[in-house]
Formats: C-alpha cells, sequence, structure tokens
C-alpha cells in the first residue's frame, strides 16, 4: 500500500493553542518509520498551508475563526481528492475540523469511483452542530454536520461536490453530546454507539456490524480518529478530555479488526495537542494505533471476512 502522509498544521478550529504541533510530534514518534516496517511505502506530502483568510461575519457571534477554518476546508479537500488517486491519505492533524476538508474530498472521490463512502466516526463527541447551534464557537464540533449536508453551511463553508449518506456513518465512543446536537443527530440514520453501547456489548460486536455493511455495499471506508475516542489515562495530549473512553485494549482492537477487514481506504489522526502530552507518549499511541491498523500484530490469525 503507498500510504500519502498529509500534515495539517490545523488549531483554530480547537478551544486550545497547540494541534498545530501535531503533525511535527506524529513525524517525531516514527509514523512513516512504522508504516515503512510493515513493507507499506510512504510518501510524505508535507504540510499544507493557507494564506492569511479574510475575517468572516455570522450571526453566530461566539463562532472563532470562520475565514480560516473555510480556507483550510477547500486546500485539505483539494489534498483528499488529489491524494486519494494515488494512495491511502493519512491526514496528520490538526483538529477535528480539518474532517470537514478531507471527508468532502474523500466523497468527491468516492462518488468519481461509483462507491459509496462510509466514515467511522471515533470520538468522545459527535462533532454534530451547525454554525447556528454550537455554543463553544469551535468548529471542531461542526464536521459531521457538514459533510453530511446539514443545512446552514452554505455561503460560508465550501460547497459539498457530495455529502456522505448519514447512514454510511458510524460513531463509536461518544459520551459527551450538547443539547443542540442531541435531538439533531437522533433525527438522523447515523449510527451512534455511545461508551454504554461498548460496555454492555464489547466494542467488537459493535464494529463488526458496521464493517459487514461497509463490505455489502462495495464501499470505501474513512476512519476518523480524535484522540479524545481514548480513556484521558492512555491519551492524555487532547484539549478536550472526557473521562471513561476506550481502552488501550479496545481502540488497538478497533485498529486490528479494521485492519482484517481491509476495507479502509484513508485515515485522520486529529486532536493531538503535544503541547499537553507526557514526553510523547500519546504521540507514540497514536503512531502504534496506526501500526495495527495497517497491520502489525502480535500473532497470524486466520483472516476473517466481513
Ligand atoms: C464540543 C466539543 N461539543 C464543542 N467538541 C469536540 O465545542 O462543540 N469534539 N471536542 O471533538
Ligand atoms: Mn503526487
Ligand atoms: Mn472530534
Ligand atoms: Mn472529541
Amino acid at each position: 500500500m503507498l500510504c500519502k502522509l498529509i500534515g495539517i498544521p490545523l488549531q483554530d478550529g480547537a478551544s486550545q493553542l497547540g494541534c498545530e504541533m501535531g503533525p511535527s510530534a506524529l513525524r517525531t514518534a516514527g509514523i512513516a518509520a512504522a508504516l515503512s516496517d510493515l513493507g507499506h511505502e510512504v510518501e510524505d506530502t508535507g504540510n499544507l498551508g493557507i494564506a492569511a483568510p479574510d475575517q468572516v461575519e455570522h450571526s453566530n457571534p461566539r463562532l472563532r475563526n470562520l475565514g480560516s477554518i473555510a480556507k483550510w476546508i477547500e486546500v485539505i479537500a483539494d489534498a483528499a481528492y488529489r491524494e486519494s488517486a494515488e494512495g491511502m491519505p493519512i491526514f496528520l492533524g490538526g483538529d477535528h475540523a480539518l474532517s470537514a476538508g478531507s471527508v468532502s474530498g474523500l466523497a468527491r472521490r468516492a462518488a468519481l469511483l461509483n462507491r459509496p463512502l462510509f466514515v467511522l466516526w471515533l470520538d468522545a463527541h459527535t462533532d454534530f452542530h451547525t454554525l447556528e447551534t454550537t455554543d463553544s464557537g469551535n468548529l471542531h464540533g461542526v464536521p459531521v454536520a457538514y459533510f453530511t449536508g446539514r443545512a446552514g453551511f452554505s455561503g460560508y463553508f465550501p460547497p459539498l461536490a457530495q455529502a456522505v449518506d448519514p447512514a454510511n456513518v458510524c460513531m463509536i465512543g461518544i459520551r459527551s453530546v450538547d443539547g443542540a446536537e442531541r435531538e439533531a443527530i437522533q433525527e438522523t440514520e447515523i449510527t451512534v454507539h455511545d461508551m454504554r453501547a461498548i460496555d454492555e456489548n464489547g466494542v467488537a460486536v459493535l464494529l463488526r456490524g458496521f464493517l459487514a455493511r461497509v463490505a455489502s455495499a462495495n464501499g470505501l471506508l474513512h476512519v476518523s480518529l480524535d484522540v479524545d475516542f481514548l480513556d484521558p489515562s492512555v491519551g492524555p495530549a487532547v484539549g478536550t478530555t472526557v473521562p471513561g473512553g476506550a481502552t488501550f485494549r479496545e481502540a488497538h482492537l478497533v485498529m486490528e479488526m479494521l485492519h482484517d477487514s481491509g476495507l479502509v481506504t484513508s485515515l485522520d489522526l486529529v486532536e493531538l495537542n503535544p503541547f499537553l502530552d507526557e514526553r510523547g507518549r500519546t504521540a507514540t499511541l497514536l503512531v502504534d494505533l496506526t501500526a495495527s491498523l495497517m497491520g502489525r500484530k502480535v500473532l497470524d490469525r486466520p483472516t476473517r471476512r466481513y
């Protein structure tokens, strides 16, 4: 597999500074070597960037950095569309607003290939706010609403070439949903597996059901991994920690099952804030999780078909 590393030093969507160092920390933690040790070809395409953004006004006075995020989305979506023609894009974030760009660019690619795009959203949060409903004003809280085509983004974010069908989005790890997101997301066909669902069923059962749907639809599968999916005790380097997250083994199991499925075509690694890390521990865990997703395993096992 040709892995295309795409650095996105974006932090304007988050509440705290520091995510702009994410791509550097992931490189320092050895993401390229981890992938090439597994036999993959790796091309580091460098970091994306934007020109100085315009000041954009909106009726929600809380919104922060709207002009900047709009520009980033355009640049990221172009790169996602372009690089996905040649290999497997791995987006090194950067805050989660970047997924508004990565997923929309990949949806455009999927439409060209005449295949449905599925999204596995590994996060404590649903990120389903519109520009109107966000209380924090932090635009890392809106990407899912945007790429599934929720109203309220036109004139601010770039028009979508292709929206992702909400029925093709599966969230796992959810444990912090704002009031305005709760009602809205329950009206959609998005599958939301909260932490209670993991406790009751085990993460393997939940993931297997989704992977079977992706396989039977011959879909492309994008995985978006927010650091706060992880329990803060194993992944402390994120500005929005929420207790009660995925354990070290739950996270690796998800990645190992994703590898075995053979379905994953792209990946976001987002919300890493190296300023909050403990000697690179969280960056190293993200690299190890990526390695599990790309084929690192303790023992060989018979391949399971989904
Ligand atoms: C919160 C936090 N729902 C917000 N969102 C985060 O600001 O809208 N998403 N951290 O990952
Ligand atoms: Mn190229
Ligand atoms: Mn998120
Ligand atoms: Mn989150």
